[in-house]
């Protein structure tokens, strides 16, 4: 491995595990999360970011819905997550951290959204539709660059190539580079996803994933691992650790369940959420 780059395996972030839990804590030392996404026919999206932020540790969780028609009020099998109007996400005394993106969709009012939560200081993850509006819409990316908070960047290639004006091919052809381009153009931490994920960071280190199999190549995997971002992203815990430590235990919970079950067909996003909370506690 070149100088700054580190396999990222589970010795690697033994050392960047949470502080265990304070006797004397409550729900408000483990952080308000703001999840925002879930349009039409991609409510699911946001559900399981809510469910995989809760799972792994967030005090509270408020999603702020996109849909429109018939909305959910309430997530009947995870009752403990707050559902809003996405206006009521934005009050910056209400939040610590803030994920948008999980099947946001890519209407007028997803931009307005987008722009408003760029435009906040709170530690933010952009994920799905987040980064193809950002792809789309050069004002977007321009207050994107010039954000000061932490922000981390979860594309998958494909929209990497739409970041990067580019082809799926392109960027599979050089992870590496691509990871590391998005990080000088966004001056964000990044994942590149996919088989053998990168984190790129600010500070010129990458970090190659080694948990993970194609189990988890199926529907809402991705919603997932930006629901353990926001989690992490607690107050204080810093947002470098946050990001290891997220996308190695989605994989590895990946890994667990290949294990103890037939093999990857099969195995769904709602399935890696209580195994990554087994592996953390
Ligand atoms: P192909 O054609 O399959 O080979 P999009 P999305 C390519 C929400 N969701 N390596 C892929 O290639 C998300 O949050 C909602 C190479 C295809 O061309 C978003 O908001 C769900 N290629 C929205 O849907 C569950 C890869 O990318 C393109 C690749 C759209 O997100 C599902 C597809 O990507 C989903 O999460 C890889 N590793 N990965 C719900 N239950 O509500 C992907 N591609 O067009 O960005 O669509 O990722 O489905
Ligand atoms: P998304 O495409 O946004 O739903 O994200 C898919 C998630 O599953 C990412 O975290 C990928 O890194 C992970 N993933 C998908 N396929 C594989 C694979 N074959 N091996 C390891 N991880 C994968
Ligand atoms: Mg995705």
């Amino acid at each position: 491995l070149a100088p700054h780059h580190w396999l990222l395996d589970r010795a690697s972030i033994a050392t960047r595990l949470p502080a265990p839990r304070l006797a004397n804590s409550h729900k408000g030392t483990y952080g308000r999360l703001g999840i925002l996404g879930g349009a039409s026919g991609m409510v699911g999206a946001a559900l399981l970011a809510g469910r995989a932020a809760l799972k792994l540790g967030a005090g509270r969780v408020y999603l702020g819905l996109l849909v429109q028609k018939d909305a959910p009020i309430v997530d009947p099998l995870q009752p403990e997550l707050m559902l809003l109007p996405p206006s009521d996400i934005f009050d910056p005394n209400f939040l610590d951290s803030l994920v948008i993106g999980p099947g946001l969709g890519q209407e007028i009012a997803a931009c307005i959204y987008l722009e408003q939560a760029l435009q906040t200081n709170l530690p933010l993850v952009l994920d799905a539709d987040a980064l193809n509006l950002i792809a789309a819409y050069t004002e977007l990316s321009d207050i994107l660059k010039a954000r000061q908070a932490t922000t981390i960047l979860t594309p998958h290639p494909a929209e990497a190539a739409r970041l990067l004006n580019t082809t799926v091919d392109e960027i599979q052809c050089n992870r590496l580079n691509a990871a590391q381009i998005l990080v000088q153009q966004f001056n964000c931490a990044i994942v590149l996803k996919g088989a053998g994920s990168i984190c790129a960071l600010p500070d010129g280190s990458c970090h190659f994933n080694t948990s993970g199999n194609p189990g988890l190549s199926s529907a809402g995997t991705g919603d997932v691992l930006s629901g353990f971002l926001g989690a992490l992203l607690v107050k204080g815990f810093p947002a470098e650790n946050a990001l290891l430590l997220a996308v190695h235990l989605h994989g590895a919970a990946a890994d667990v369940l290949l294990e103890q079950q037939h093999g990857p067909i099969g195995m769904t996003a709602s399935d890696i959420i209580p195994a990554a909370r087994d592996l953390l506690n």
